[in-house]
């Protein structure tokens, strides 16, 4: 099957990419060459990120629009309505960033967001994501395995879980003034969920670097569970014993599990999970176990009760 590339999609449909040029020639224009030369490198969403390789990962799928992965959203943070990250996100500072990487490691270490993207080769993959909610996207994300990042700080045998924990500024992040969620916003996987080859340290999307209210400057995303279990705007990753306590699972134990592997055969309490709608589609589409990744990590479930561990 004809896959359309989202560069393609990107530059013929959204923006073109003569705008980010434009964007540059601008400041050049105003500041002159020297002040521009002496200015840090900008990453901000919508500028090219170089050097991505083509991957193996890629589904049929057609990807969804730009305009709606970046306008359709959860990130609390900024608020509950879809279109309140794209809305508020905007003034998140992204740099300097730092993601401090601690716990059961030989080698605690805090890693500067320019160090991370330099870590290893940037991939395009090509993820369905499928929220607990029962909608869907189809997205083209920037980044490399978490793995990479992992192996650098040396876990430690006692290392059984990994703890995500995102930003916490309730200057920055309006949704944090109220108490909708337990802030700042967590996250877990086991060890090796998070060393899972398709789970990936997230930079960018549709080639370019991620826009704040996808998660900037750098997400994860675990492309066979619900959406919730991939955190955004991440400071520190912590590596632990025992099953960390995450933010959705504290707020509704019985809602959203700890595992929370896609799964049509086990329904959300309050809705079915049979079925989703993937955005800019009209019929729902049947769900697929684990999103559709099944034959890549039921392995890791083999002695689960998947209707349990949802
Ligand atoms: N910090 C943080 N991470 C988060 C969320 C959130 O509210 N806060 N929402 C989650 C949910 S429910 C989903 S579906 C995905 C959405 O990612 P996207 O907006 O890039 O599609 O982000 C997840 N990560
Ligand atoms: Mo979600």
């Amino acid at each position: 099957m004809l896959i359309q590339r989202p560069s393609d999609i990107r530059s013929s449909e959204i923006t073109p990419p003569e705008l980010f040029h434009d964007r540059r020639r601008f400041l050049q224009m105003t500041l002159g060459a020297t002040a521009l030369a002496a200015l840090p490198p900008v990453f901000a969403a919508g500028l090219p990120l170089a050097g991505i390789r083509k991957s193996q990962y890629t589904v049929d799928d057609k990807p969804t629009p730009y305009e709606s992965v970046t306008t359709y959203n959860n990130f609390y943070e900024f608020g509950t309505a879809k279109e309140d990250p794209a809305q508020y996100a905007g003034g998140l500072k992204t740099r300097p960033w730092t993601i401090a990487v601690e716990g059961e490691v030989h080698k605690a270490q805090a890693f500067d967001i320019e160090d991370i993207l330099k870590m290893a080769p940037l991939e395009e993959r090509i993820y369905r994501l499928r929220c607990v909610e029962a909608w869907s996207m189809v997205v083209p994300w920037v980044g490399f395995p978490l793995a990479e990042l992992l192996k650098r700080v040396e876990p430690t045998g006692n290392a059984k879980f990994v703890e995500f924990t995102t930003l916490q500024d309730a200057a920055q992040m309006p949704g944090q003034r109220t108490r909708v969620l337990d802030w700042p916003y967590r996250e877990g996987l086991r060890m090796d969920e998070a060393m899972h080859p398709l789970t990936l340290l997230t930079v960018g999307l549709y080639g370019e670097v991620l826009p704040n209210q996808n998660g900037a400057p750098v997400r994860i995303v675990v492309p066979w569970k619900y959406g919730f279990k991939s955190a955004k705007s991440i400071v520190r990753i912590r590596l632990v014993e025992q099953q960390p306590q995450t933010t959705w699972n504290d707020a509704a134990p019985g809602e959203y599990g700890f595992y929370a592997n896609v799964n049509p055969a086990v329904d959300h309490p309050r809705w079915s999970q049979a079925k989703e709608r993937r955005i800019g589609e009209f019929l729902k589409r049947p769900s697929l176990p684990f999103n559709g990744y099944a034959e890549q990590v039921a392995p890791l479930y083999g002695g689960m009760d998947l209707k349990k561990y949802f």
